[in-house]
């Protein structure tokens, strides 16, 4: 049992600013400088935890690559990849970049593509990419909400394009609607795009259920918006009544995860209560999918999440469920937040899951 992990020291510089968390700092508006929410903090903290924990022991590191100019244009404009050559914003105002910004961004895409072919080549069982600037809202023309490349989307048309992987499965756990990756491939019956997210939280009217692919490609998109305040109940609950069942109806060659930790339950942008034990019974719902409908194939790739003393145990989690740890960390945090009122699945909880259920008749199987 082999478990890859990608991460690199230039994912902490990519440079998000000066910011008052996710808008231009701006003092004639009262916006004190700040730093932006989408720092290296978060990701690098988890990084030193599986090192300082011995779990880089137990992993398989992989070196990510540069995801090429090709690679970027099977899902971007030439216009995009110009803008984040030479700008300092991918696009929508809210997601800045430092000098060089492009080349830390094309590793991240590159270490998603990294972590997908070598668990297709067999080279690893399983992958966990810990990569930055994340890439879930990322738009063919356009980047936003702290995606500057859309990191999955190029790593799902990489190993289509040379590796002869027909059927992706693409299961976004972010708290925001995974809106990039659903847009790319909403006309694509091959690739099935699952968001669970935060009703209207971010993009703004976006992540509706009522989205649910276009053309050749409708019911390949299925969305699952949960009520805020949804705890380990709620989320475990959609994972097994919609998700999973949406996976063994479509059958994928490969599952890929958007891994955001944003549904935690100390996450400045949402109101969600996700615990590290919720992450990781999310997880090991989707390996066990992944174990009985292809062959264990499943890559996770991080994107959102945004408090940095929270987040590292969350994805801890996750990699130990990924390489089949049996003694886990225990999380510390686990008296404060595992006990707390509302982690149960609630009856406005249970409605949202039971609308989406509906969803699953018409997915491409
Ligand atoms: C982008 C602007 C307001 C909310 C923010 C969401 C970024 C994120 O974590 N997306 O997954
Ligand atoms: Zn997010």
């Amino acid at each position: 049992m082999a478990t890859g992990y990608v991460y690199h020291e230039l994912y902490g510089w990519h440079d998000t600013g000066t910011h008052a968390g996710l808008l231009p700092a701006d003092p004639r508006r009262g916006l004190q400088p700040h730093r932006h929410f989408e720092n290296a903090e978060a990701k690098r903290r988890v990084h030193e935890l599986v090192v300082v924990s011995g779990l880089i022991d137990r992993l398989t590191r992989l070196r990510p690559r540069p995801a090429s100019d090709e690679e970027i244009l099977r899902v971007h404009t030439a216009a995009h990849l110009a803008r984040l050559a030479s700008g300092s914003d991918a696009g929508d105002g809210g997601s800045p970049f430092g000098p060089g910004g492009l080349d830390i961004a094309r590793l991240a895409a590159g270490g998603v593509i990294a972590a997908a072919e070598s668990v297709v080549d067999g080279e690893v069982d399983n992958a966990y990419a810990l990569v930055r600037p994340p890439g879930h809202h990322a738009l063919p023309d356009t980047g936003m909400g702290f995606c500057l490349l859309a990191n999955i989307a190029i790593a799902v048309a990489a190993v289509r394009a040379t590796r002869g992987v027909r059927r992706v499965a693409v299961v976004d756990i972010d708290v925001h609607h995974g809106n990039g990756t659903q847009a790319v491939f909403a006309a694509d019956p091959d690739v099935l795009t699952v968001s669970v997210h935060q009703e209207r939280v971010f993009p703004p009217d976006s992540g509706h259920r009522t989205e649910r692919g276009e053309g050749a490609g409708f019911g390949s998109a299925v969305n699952v918006p949960l009520p805020p305040g949804t705890g380990n109940g709620g989320y475990a609950a959609a994972m097994a009544r919609v998700v999973v069942p949406a996976l063994e109806r479509f059958a994928p060659d490969l599952v890929i995860v958007a891994a955001g930790y944003d549904a935690g339950a100390t996450d400045p942008l949402a109101r969600m209560m996700v615990t590290a034990s919720g992450f990781r019974a999310i997880a090991s719902s989707l390996i066990e999918a992944a174990g009985r409908l292809c062959a264990g194939r499943i890559v996770f790739a991080h994107e959102g999440g945004y408090d940095p003393v929270y987040v590292p145990f969350c994805a801890h989690a996750v990699i130990e469920a990924l390489a089949g740890v049996t003694e886990p960390l225990p999380d510390p945090f686990s008296p404060n937040f595992d006990f707390m009122a509302g982690q149960d699945l609630q009856p406005h909880q249970e409605e949202a899951i039971a609308a989406a259920e509906a969803l699953l008749a018409d997915i491409p199987g």
